[in-house]
């Protein structure tokens, strides 16, 4: 073993628009993460699931109109930067399972507080609404924009992670982005890559060049998988499924160029949703995603 991971469970569904992808962290254990890990050389501790606050009826106290269940969601951000940096100061990765990406606002303000960081976002959607332009005010829509400081989150103090800057946050996948978050993009210093992108110039390469962004005069990079960047008929178990995603194998091409790069810092599974999964398979390719990540090879 020559890599060491905690796990971070987010049981969280705040920051979406569909219930059960709070069951995420359980789906991807019995999914055999642990295991799997362990294929590539990596052991693991797991730190058990963060505390989040319970709810009954889900939308009948959602506060924050513009930012659906935003203090709950700064709840739960904040105790997860704690956790990521505690994990990053005892020498060990961070591992967070989703959960929905809202999480993510914890994850990357917790991979920076000690360190310069670039991010690589695997995503169909961009992630980079504010409460002003979300067309749903799902704050899963929002952490791009959260991190970087950008947009009015009610007050909010959180979202700033003041070490993370755009030019070295790359997306990778995207083919379903909002009108004001396409310009909001646009006008940013974030490099984006559209699956055109990806069909024009393959996986690697793409993946390559995002790898640059992030890496370019930082200490490491914050990974984040979201479920959805795959085709849902190969990762069904989401919640905003968008047809036309990457294959199975032109992500675990993509994992592989994160591990070869050395310079993941920190890595998180999101938006897996058990009530809409088949037979946990979208878990299984999780599990499998993160084990390339981390540097599974088969010779
Ligand atoms: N862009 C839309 C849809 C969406 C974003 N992220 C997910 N769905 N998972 C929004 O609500 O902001
Ligand atoms: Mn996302
Ligand atoms: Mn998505």
């Amino acid at each position: 073993m020559n890599q060491h991971t905690r796990i971070i469970g987010v049981p969280t569904d705040y920051g979406a628009n569909r219930r059960g992808v709070d069951m995420g962290p359980s789906a991807l254990r019995y999914a055999g993460l642990v295991d799997e890990l362990s294929s590539a050389g990596v052991s693991t501790e797991d730190a058990g699931d963060l505390a989040v606050p319970h709810h009954a009826i889900h939308d009948a106290d959602a506060g924050g109109e513009n930012a659906k269940h935003i203090n709950e969601v700064e709840e739960v951000t904040t105790a997860l930067a704690d956790a990521v940096a505690d994990a990053l100061s005892d020498e060990v990765t961070p591992l967070v399972l989703g959960g929905d990406h809202s999480i993510a606002i914890g994850s990357m303000v917790g991979s920076a507080r000690d360190a310069d960081i670039g991010v690589v976002w695997f995503d169909a959607h961009g992630d980079f609404n504010t409460p002003e332009t979300s067309p749903s005010g799902n704050v899963h829509g929002m952490p791009l924009a959260a991190a970087l400081g950008i947009g009015d989150f009610e007050g909010v103090e959180w979202a700033n992670a003041p070490r993370l800057k755009e030019e070295n946050v790359a997306i990778v996948g995207l083919r379903d982005v909002d009108e004001n978050e396409t310009t909001a993009i646009q006008d940013s210093d974030v490099t984006a890559y559209t699956m055109s992108d990806i069909d024009e110039r393959g996986i690697t390469e793409v993946t390559q060049d995002a790898l640059d962004v992030a890496t370019n005069g930082t200490d490491g990079v914050h990974v984040s998988l979201d479920l959805d960047w795959l085709d849902p008929r190969e990762a069904p178990g989401v919640g905003t499924p968008v047809r036309g995603g990457v294959t199975y194998r032109e992500a675990h091409a993509a994992m592989e160029l994160v591990a070869e790069s050395g310079a993941m810092r920190s890595l998180e599974l999101v938006e897996v949703n058990p009530i809409l999964d088949e037979h946990n398979e979208t878990a299984a390719v999780a599990t499998e995603l993160a084990a390339s990540g981390f540097g599974k090879r088969i010779l």
